[in-house]
């Protein structure tokens, strides 16, 4: 390995020889000094070098400095180089109060001069030019953000006795609703890409596994341009046994989210504000909960009719619902609880006393719906009947009705779109922001 000190680490360490690595950010090329501001994942420090123009023969470092002079001259932004120098104190110094007097310049590549993409380019731009994108301070802070929330959210799972499982993504049906399935070629036959590890999840309940986790691609051939879908994003599924009613799992859920957010701040807080101007706000316990027929009817009444296609909330409403919840609690979450059963799926479990109604939540963050939970329904003779109910085919469902014939425990729980999250937590307009990779209708490359 180099033996580079990370940027970040410069203002801590005293005067004296230093090494440092990374990409140009810019050359200030003057005739008497010239100045670079070198960057790399932790940051970013002003390289200073006295710029000498013409070899003097009495001075014996001279040969050297010129030569440095000259590749700074035509160092190209986004070339990666190794300097080592003298680090300096400095209060003068805009740029972190810290200074790297050049005593070696390694250019270890080059970059092309012309830099295809610019802070206005477009986002479709950007992506085409993703690795280039990426190395912008704001993304990497999104990329650091989701590791703390992702690690965050393990570490409470693992202290809680939740099982961590891999399941499988090419499956012989759908997972959600046949809609928004893709069809892959398996080698004589068919097979899908899976929607969600719904089935796989509720499998480790029958299995004896108690509470389980999972935090892995799911696939979606939704059409829609939004800028809260994609083709493929990761989904982070909980499902655990013994749940009374979906509010076990929205206070799992409350508490996993807490412990994610609270990660998040403490590592990351100061360094939101300062690039986004954002206050992270870790969420009191319980977030409010409202049942979506009253949720519907408290839009209504504040002049915003749900349109009556479906018995859902659409994006609107979902705004103006967490606009009210905002205004009233305070708060950023919401759980809209008591959805139609006529608009989920044939595994959530139904009200004792009102088959219309399930036992399941939407949780909106920041007026976009982030995660779907649910109790599912573990009773055999129920479920087959909510099934055929919904026009399927139990062949098709044979695997999965068999987790309900040998002996299963009440169970529940959430899915949840790890992008969407960061993306309504750093405020960004679209979840292509967010996405390392982005996937959609139109988009596979790079
Ligand atoms: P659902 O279909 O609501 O529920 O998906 C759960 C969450 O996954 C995210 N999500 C998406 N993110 C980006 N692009 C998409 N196309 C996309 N589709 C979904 C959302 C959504 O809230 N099996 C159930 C969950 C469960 O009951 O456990 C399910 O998949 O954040």
């Amino acid at each position: 390995m180099t033996a580079r000190t990370p940027i970040k680490h410069l203002a801590a360490q005293q005067d004296g020889p230093i090494t440092v690595s990374g990409w140009v950010d810019t050359v200030r090329d003057q005739k008497k000094v010239q100045f670079v501001v070198l960057r790399d994942e932790s940051g970013a420090v002003q390289l200073v070098n006295p710029a000498v123009r013409e070899l003097d023969e009495t001075d014996a470092a001279s040969a050297g400095r010129l030569a440095i002079t000259e590749t700074i001259s035509g160092l190209s932004q986004g070339s990666f180089i190794t300097v080592t120098g003298e680090l300096k104190h400095d209060e003068r110094v805009k740029l972190g109060g810290i200074e790297v007097k050049i005593g070696t310049l390694e250019v270890i590549t080059h970059a092309i001069a012309e830099t295809p993409i610019a802070e206005d380019s477009s986002i479709d731009k950007r992506l085409d030019w993703r690795f280039l994108d990426l190395r912008r301070p704001e993304q990497n802070l999104i990329f650091r953000v989701q590791t703390t929330f992702l690690h965050a959210l393990r570490t409470w799972w693992v202290e809680h006795d939740f099982i961590e499982i891999q399941t499988p993504k090419l499956m012989a049906s759908a997972s959600e609703s046949r809609a928004e399935l893709f069809e892959v070629e398996y080698f004589e036959g068919k097979a899908y890409l899976a929607q969600s590890p719904q089935f796989f999840k509720q499998m480790a309940q029958p299995a004896g596994f108690g509470k389980v986790f999972e935090v892995a691609p799911a696939f979606r051939a939704d059409p829609s341009f939004t800028s809260r879908h994609a083709t493929e994003f990761t989904s982070i599924d909980a499902e655990m046994s013994w749940v009374d009613s979906h509010e076990d799992v929205m206070r799992m859920h409350e508490e996993l989210l807490v412990a994610g957010l609270t990660a998040v701040k403490q590592k990351h807080g100061a360094e939101i504000e300062a690039l986004f101007g954002l206050e992270v706000t870790v969420p009191t316990t319980p977030f409010p909960r409202i049942p979506l027929a009253e949720a519907k009817r408290i839009v209504a009444e504040r002049g915003y009719e749900v349109p009556r296609a479906d018995d859902d909330m659409d994006p609107e409403g979902e705004r103006r619902i967490a606009a009210y919840v905002k205004e009233e609690f305070g708060h950023e979450f919401v759980f809209l609880t008591d959805y139609a059963s006529s608009i989920r799926p044939f595994y959530h479990m139904r009200h004792e006393g009102d088959p219309g109604l399930t036992n399941s939540y939407d949780l909106i963050f920041n007026g976009v719906e982030i995660s779907t939970g649910a109790q599912r329904e573990h009773r055999i003779d129920v479920l087959e009947a909510q099934a055929r109910e919904k026009g399927l085919d139990p062949e098709e469902l044979g695997f999965y009705l068999d987790f309900f014939r040998y002996g299963v425990p009440p169970h529940g729980g959430f899915g949840m779109g790890l992008q969407r999250v960061i993306m309504l937590l750093l405020h960004q307009p679209s979840i292509r922001e967010v996405t390392y990779l982005f996937r959609g209708p139109n988009r596979l490359t790079p």
